[in-house]
């Protein structure tokens, strides 16, 4: 049996090109799955659903947790496909949990990382790089909690911020083609490297 796959994670603000990407990649790879956090088919994330759609409020503090927990009902499901040596194509993970609730008044960034300590730790983050303003230009945003240019603007401060040694920040002002050409380089690269380490634990 061959060693374990790679946990693979896309972020950035909204419009910056992340599903699109995913979608590529899992394509170019032969044994990958692709997830995407928030999932909103659990109950957990049919309520979250509710709550981006403004067809329920519900307290900072409370969506902040309930993010984390739709991610950790994931948890063994991960574990287990990483084991099989399954690659996981991830759209967005913990960081955009701290990015987007960081942007709010009151919030602390390391106290945000808190209830995501000790999920499987991503082998490799692509940060897809946008300006908020160009992002913006793409097309109008839609009628989504956060979807507002302000608020992108701190989500995209916050998530320099939580920038890691396993970030590769990517230029997604760029056409898709080269996006893709950039983050399959990068991908392929790390594959063999991971198959016999351990996975870590995030912020932990
Ligand atoms: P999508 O547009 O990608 O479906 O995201 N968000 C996401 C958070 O606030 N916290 C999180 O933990 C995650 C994963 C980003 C819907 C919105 O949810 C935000 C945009
Ligand atoms: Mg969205």
């Amino acid at each position: 049996m061959t060693g374990r796959g790679a946990l693979i994670v896309m972020e950035g603000i909204d419009r910056s090109g992340k599903s699109t990407q995913c979608k590529m990649l899992v394509n170019a790879l032969s044994k990958a799955k692709s997830m995407k956090f928030p999932d909103r088919t659990t109950a957990t994330g049919n309520k979250i659903d509710q709550y981006l759609q403004r067809k329920l409020e519900l307290d900072d503090n409370e969506i902040h947790n309930l993010y984390s927990k739709n991610r950790w009902e994931k948890e063994k499901a991960m574990l287990d496909d990483l084991e099989k040596g399954i690659t996981l194509v991830v759209d967005r993970y913990a960081y955009s949990g701290v990015a987007y609730t960081g942007a709010k008044p009151g919030f602390d960034l390391d106290k945000c990382k808190e209830p995501d300590v000790g999920l499987p730790q991503p082998d490799l983050v692509f940060f897809l790089d946008l300006k908020v303003n160009t992002a913006a230009n793409r097309e109008a945003f839609g009628g989504e909690r956060y979807e507002q240019t302000d608020f992108q603007k701190k989500v995209y401060a916050n998530f320099l911020k939580l920038k890691s040694k396993e970030w590769q920040v990517i230029d997604a002002s760029r056409s898709i083609e080269e996006v893709n050409h950039d983050i399959l380089n990068s991908v392929n690269n790390i594959l063999g490297k991971v198959e016999k380490k351990p996975i870590g634990k995030l912020w932990a």
